[in-house]
């Protein structure tokens, strides 16, 4: 049966909150998770007010029946719980799974930090969740929930980007993280497959370019993932049939693409983006990409060279 209770960790985010007013229209019933507190969308706030004038038609209706304790803001529609937990939190964790369909993790220290802070968050905590989803997850079916999690292309980063020519980076390419942030996506990945190949549970680790409304800069015309597309990844990712554990790349069908998009079409993605309608804006501010300059010489971009990791 196609997953419809997802739950979404780090849904405070700037992904988070994009993926909130996106994912739904697919049929999915969204439960939230962040550390901080999660503010309610534009998105939600409509499916809120239309949930409210409903259960005024129906005076006895059970107000906020399916909203768990750490956190509901009143007024939130039925379907959607929100949780404010951390990764650490592994009651919280087990509570957040059980009953879910699916997860999409997307929280953690999403750029560089100290080696300390991404233990604890990136490290720590998925392992944490993927813990919860062992003890805790069945979904309809009795099938583990599946996985999609935010890995990200700084788990290669260090890999030197194709120039002219050059075929596209395919998805066995070795790992190079170019910061601790991307060493803890390698990890992330690894941790993936040991819970396939252990205990069933189906993960896709997307290695995600960049998902912001729009690129900003000339590196991101070649890895920039629509949000539109992110949600349609996401959506594959999270229906394909058994995937085990997969990796993709992540991103529209950029004109200037790096990376070869072929597994994560395998998973059913169909990307309808492509960064080159902001090409001539961005190249006429910033210029092409300068190969001597070696933060434009690799996948990861400035990660490669900023901030410096020592001292720190
Ligand atoms: P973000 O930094 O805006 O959001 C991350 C969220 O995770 C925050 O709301 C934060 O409060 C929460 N979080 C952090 N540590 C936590 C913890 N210990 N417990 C509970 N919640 C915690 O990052 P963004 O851009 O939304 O990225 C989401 C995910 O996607 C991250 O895992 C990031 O590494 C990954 N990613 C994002 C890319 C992008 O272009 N936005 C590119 C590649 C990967
Ligand atoms: C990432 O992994 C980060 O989470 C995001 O903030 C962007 O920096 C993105 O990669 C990127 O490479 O542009």
């Amino acid at each position: 049966t196609a997953p419809r209770t997802i739950l979404l960790t780090g849904a405070a985010g700037g992904l988070g909150t994009l993926m909130r007013d996106l994912l739904p229209p697919y049929g999915y019933d969204l439960r939230l998770l962040d550390m901080r507190p999660i503010k309610r969308t534009a998105g939600e706030r409509a499916a809120d007010e239309r949930t409210a004038d409903e259960r005024t038609a129906d005076a006895d209706g059970a107000a906020d029946a399916n909203t768990v304790g750490r956190e509901a803001e009143t007024g939130q529609a039925g379907t959607r719980r929100v949780i404010t937990a951390d990764l650490a939190d592994r009651d919280a964790l087990r509570e957040a799974v059980h009953g879910v369909d699916a997860v999409l993790h997307l929280a953690g220290i999403s750029v560089e930090s100290t080696f300390d802070k991404i233990l604890a968050a990136n490290i720590q905590g998925t392992h944490n969740l993927y813990e919860a989803v062992r003890e805790e997850g069945v979904r309809t079916g009795g099938a583990p929930p599946r996985v999609v999690s935010a890995s990200s292309n700084h788990a290669v980063g260090f890999t030197p980007r194709p120039r002219g020519g050059d075929p596209l980076i395919p998805i066995d390419t070795p790992r190079r993280p170019d910061t601790f942030y991307g060493l803890s996506k390698c990890f992330g990945e690894d941790l993936a497959q040991l819970y396939a190949d252990r205990h069933g549970i189906d993960t896709v680790s997307v290695r995600i370019g960049s998902c912001f409304p729009e690129p900003s800069n000339v590196r991101m015309l070649s890895v920039w993932m629509s949000p539109a597309d992110g949600a349609r990844l996401f959506h594959a990712a999270l229906t394909a049939g058994t995937t085990g554990h997969t990796v993709v790349y992540g991103s529209s069908a950029n004109t200037r693409l790096w990376w070869d998009l072929a597994p994560a079409r395998a998973l059913g993605y169909e990307p309808r983006d492509d960064s080159e309608v902001f090409a001539a804006r961005l190249i006429a501010e910033q210029g092409e990409l300068d190969p001597d300059n070696p933060a434009h010489a690799h996948l990861g971009g400035a990660f490669c060279t900023d901030p410096p990791m020592w001292p720190y």
